[in-house]
């Protein structure tokens, strides 16, 4: 039985995961976890790559060090964010944070010169004010040495799988995620590339998941006394691999990736670009097999953690289940925030502009920890239900449940309050679907599962699911209506 190895970067953590197939079963465990904690350097907001890199090469030390033989490995992590390489083959300067605010005002600024419609036509991705395409935007009007120094365009599980193996290559999942990819054409717009002003020779060869692209360069080899490991191009953004895993054992169905980001939506296996998918600012990411994700951006778990965040910055600390604790024991329905407001996006004092969005709308603002956690996590679940009736809309589908994967289904008090919003089942699991995704697509590059059906049947069998039925349905019925009410959406 072979080990594989999965790296899976989160906007708050990583791991690395080893996986084994044992027949039909698959067995994890976690070899190393660690911080990823972003920088903040005068105004700007960085990841800490190197950092991230360093954490990969740990990895690698501790299977070595616990005698496991890593027989290939894969890398994915969250999307839009890039590196460039300059002519010398190294990284230069530090990648901006998605959340930084260079990018203030560059997508109004660029849909001021292009429509909307000729963006999503080409591409079928949502509009975002962090994608990749107003992110260089933003750095050509700011006439960034970064642009003219730069050779190449690598995202950042492409940066961190070239480190380790000195070859380039443009994942397909991730690619699609910047909204320069062309879905029809099957590459990079040249044409949004002039219109951004960005030279289309940085933009390299796009592989798909599954493809072997390299193995562990020779310095890497000698530097941490490990022999050659074949590297994969997984679905190398954590959404694809988190969708790649979700145990579902038919064509249709609904998910959501449940993390720092909440994504809900349906796989399909041709983007959908119309008018009413580019006005309800759905988006069509690559997926594995060449399935798209149709699906919505929700702010997610974000708020939550950053509202803890502020408290810890106040010296008032709170571990999650304290606060969840603290939420089902505060009143129910009293205040509702549309988490996807912009004023949620950037890093920041959250407890403020919850209070400030309360004020806004004319409802009473929420002051206690418990009042505030509650008012989140049910606003999260009613803009679930919301999203979920538009992905029905839009896919002509109607879904008896929704599958909850990732770090959220941890949460019990959130898949309860799901269920009930959307007066059906939710069933979660797994809690570290990217990984599980990730390694999925080797042992189906690897000849070791047939394909993404057989993989997801795999996975059924072998994580605990759990099954909420919905609760209390006519008092979240009406809680339904008062939330798209106060908080100003109109009916889906
Ligand atoms: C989730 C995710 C989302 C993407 C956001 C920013 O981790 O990858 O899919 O929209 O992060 O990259």
């Amino acid at each position: 039985m072979s080990s594989i190895l999965a790296y899976d970067l989160g906007a708050g953590s990583g791991r690395a995961v080893v996986g084994r197939l044992n027949g039909n079963r698959i067995e994890t465990e976690e070899l190393h976890r660690f911080a990823n904690d972003p920088v903040q350097v005068g105004d700007r907001l960085h990841w800490d790559i190197l950092r991230l890199y360093h954490e990969l090469k740990q990895g690698l030390l501790k299977a070595k060090h616990q005698g496991i033989e890593v027989a290939s490995m894969g890398i994915d992590s969250w999307a839009v964010d890039f590196g460039m390489i300059g002519a010398n083959g190294e990284l230069l300067g530090n990648p901006y944070h998605y959340r930084d605010r260079h990018t203030d005002g560059a997508m109004e600024r660029l849909l001021a010169e292009v429509s909307p419609a000729s963006i999503f036509d080409r591409t079928g991705i949502q509009f975002l004010p962090f994608n990749s395409i107003f992110q260089l935007y933003a750095l050509k009007k700011a006439r960034s040495p970064l642009l003219r120094e730069a050779q190449r365009f690598l995202m950042i599980p492409d940066l961190l799988r070239y480190f380790m193996t000195g070859e380039m290559a443009s994942e397909f999942t991730n690619a699609t995620t910047t909204q320069l990819y062309n879905p029809i054409d099957k590459q990079w717009d040249s044409q949004l590339l002039k219109w951004i002003g960005v030279s289309e020779s940085l933009f390299g060869p796009i592989v798909q998941p599954g493809v072997l692209a390299g193995e562990l360069r020779p310095s890497l080899m000698e530097e941490l006394g490990v022999p050659a490991i074949p590297v994969y191009a997984v679905a190398e953004h954590d959404t694809g691999s988190a969708v790649a895993a979700v145990p579902a054992l038919h064509r249709s169905f609904a998910y959501l990736s449940c993390g720092t980001w909440s994504l809900m939506g349906t796989e399909v296996d041709r983007p959908v670009i119309t008018e009413q998918a580019r006005e309800l600012n759905f988006t069509n990411e690559g997926g594995v097999n060449g399935t798209f994700r149709l699906l919505k951006n929700i702010m997610g778990l974000w708020v939550l953690s950053e509202t803890r965040r502020e408290w810890e910055r106040e010296g008032r600390i709170y571990s999650f289940p304290e606060l969840i604790a603290l939420a089902s024991q505060a009143p129910a329905f009293a205040t509702y925030i549309d988490p996807d407001d912009d004023l949620f996006l950037p890093p920041g004092n959250m407890p403020e502009r919850i209070r400030s969005f309360c004020e806004r709308t004319g409802q009473k603002a929420p002051s206690e920890p418990g009042e505030l956690v509650r008012c989140i996590l049910e606003s999260l679940a009613l803009k679930y239900r919301y999203v979920l009736e538009l992905t029905e809309q839009l896919s002509g589908q109607r879904f008896d449940g929704l599958h909850m994967v990732g770090g959220g289904v941890q949460n019990t008090l959130l898949c309860q309050w799901t269920a009930n919003a959307l007066g059906r089942p939710v069933w979660a699991g797994p809690a570290e679907a990217s990984a599980i995704g990730n390694l999925a697509v080797q042992w189906i590059a690897r000849g070791e599962l047939a394909d993404i059906w057989e993989a997801r049947r795999v996975i059924q069998g072998s994580f605990p699911i759990s099954v909420y039925e919905p609760q209390d349905v006519e008092q979240w019925e009406n809680a339904y209506g008062e939330y798209l009410r106060k908080t100003g959406l109109s009916k889906a």
